[in-house]
């Protein structure tokens, strides 16, 4: 009897060492592949270009490949026991690493009913991660990078992004990474936030909306030369209705992703002083109305225009806040809300989140968790978070280093003691890639 063979595969391009799999799978049997869903790929690296469909439809019309199925899961466990192969084919290349735990369960698996893995030599150089290199100038472009916030909400709502305020810490939001040793799932930031009170602050200036247009895009595109995630712009008020528009057609021709822009007007303070300075909400309809004006200003579908509002800040509360709510997705079109709070128990918050999605299950809400600090990110995309903006953490390490570092040169006259503040000389060297992103 002809034996069943699996496979599974991410890439979106049919690559020398996915071949290389598929030959020696066709060898063996009746080829069934595994393609895995934008979700779970998004959950580990950036969503794929081709989404799913169209990966499962590139598969199932490849030469020897019988059908293409979904799978769903890092684990290849559900479509093992409902495929029950005789083999399973991957490269050797899992044995170590993040994959190991993933190839010991298709081993077990297997041995349930005495199938067995097959596993090819790795060919070198022809990875996906090998063609991500070369494909990472098609993501840095203005165009890929616009719509990137766009599609990863769209395949995985729960996003989690790091202030990001010149081209150094762009460089160190791009590369941070976490790899659970449990779960071997890999953690990073999906999109950077350029913060007025951060651009404002290391230019040693108030956060009052005194940093010009002209110069946020100069940080802007500071960051941009050296990195290719997403980037959301803290747009202040958005001011004029008539400048808000022309700013928007800046920001998206650039590839900036998206812009949030708060509901006050007058002088524009940061929020986190709270009502100790006068904190005046504009009128919802007149706010609803530059929302809009930015909305048909735009000229692709992928650029996103989020209303932040103030409510608690200003202690206007909840039904406020839903009110706002409300116009500004109804009247503004909105693509999605922003709401604060600079309460440390975060109850206003899971109060806005409960209540908000009682009437808008789908609408991205964006929260800044600064003050509530002590709830995870997990916990607030439980509660329905789609993105967490860590709003202002890299600009505070660096200032409180950078002030230890100067009083202690100043006490001990001389710069030992100040060493363990500081990065090895070696290593601001080798700090900033050669290569271009
Ligand atoms: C910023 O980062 O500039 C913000 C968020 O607007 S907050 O400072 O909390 O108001
Ligand atoms: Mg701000």
């Amino acid at each position: 009897m002809d034996k069943t063979v699996y496979l599974s595969v991410s890439s979106d391009i049919v690559h020398e060492g996915i071949l290389n799999v598929m030959e020696r799978a066709c060898q063996l049997g009746t080829v069934i592949v595994g393609v895995l869903s934008d979700e779970t790929i998004a959950s580990y690296k950036r969503p794929p270009i081709l989404d799913e469909d169209s990966r499962l439809r590139m598969y199932a019309n490849l030469k020897g490949v019988s059908r293409a199925m979904l799978q769903k899961t890092l684990s290849y466990r559900e479509n093992l026991l409902e495929v029950r192969p005789d083999f399973v084919v991957h490269g050797d290349d899992w044995r170590t690493g993040i994959q190991s735990s993933v190839r010991k369960e298709v081993v077990d698996t297997l041995g349930e009913w005495g199938g067995k893995l097959v596993e090819v030599p790795y060919t070198r150089g022809v990875s996906m991660s090998g063609l991500e290199s070369d494909l990472r100038a098609a993501y840095a472009s203005p165009d890929a990078r616009r719509g990137a916030l766009r599609k990863l909400l769209a395949t995985r709502p729960r996003l989690r992004a790091l202030e990001a305020s010149n081209g150094l810490s762009g460089l160190i939001v791009e590369a941070a990474r976490f790899s659970d040793p449990e779960s071997g799932a890999v953690r990073q930031f999906d999109a950077m936030w350029v913060s007025s009170l951060c651009d404002s602050a290391f230019k040693g200036k108030p956060d009052i909306e005194l940093v010009d247009f002209t110069s946020r895009i100069a940080t802007i595109t500071e960051i941009m030369e050296v990195t290719t995630k997403p980037i959301i712009l803290d747009g202040d008020t958005g001011g004029r209705v008539e400048h808000f528009a022309h700013n928007v057609r800046t920001l998206e021709r650039i590839g900036v992703s998206a812009v949030i822009i708060e509901d006050k007007t007058g002088l524009k303070q940061n929020s986190l002083f709270g009502t100790q300075v006068p904190q005046l909400q504009d009128d919802p309809h007149a706010f609803a109305a530059k929302i809009l004006a930015g909305k048909r200003a735009q000229r692709t579908r992928d650029f996103m225009i989020f209303a932040r509002i103030e409510s608690f800040i200003a202690k206007a509360g909840l039904d406020d806040a839903m009110m706002r709510a409300r116009i500004y997705l109804e009247e503004g079109h909105a693509d999605g809300i922003m709401i604060h709070s600079k309460e440390k128990d975060g109850k206003e918050i899971l109060e806005f989140l409960s209540a908000f999605r009682s009437k808008w299950p789908e609408v991205p809400v964006v929260l800044v968790p600064t003050s509530y600090n002590h709830i995870t990110d997990d916990e607030l995309f439980g509660a329905g978070a789609s993105v967490v903006i860590h709003a202002n953490h890299l600009l505070r390490a660096a200032y409180m280093a950078m002030r230890n570092t100067a009083d202690s040169i100043l006490e001990h006259g001389r710069s030992k003691e100040a060493d363990s503040l500081c990065l090895p000389i070696h290593d601001v060297l080798t700090l900033v890639p050669k290569e271009l992103p």
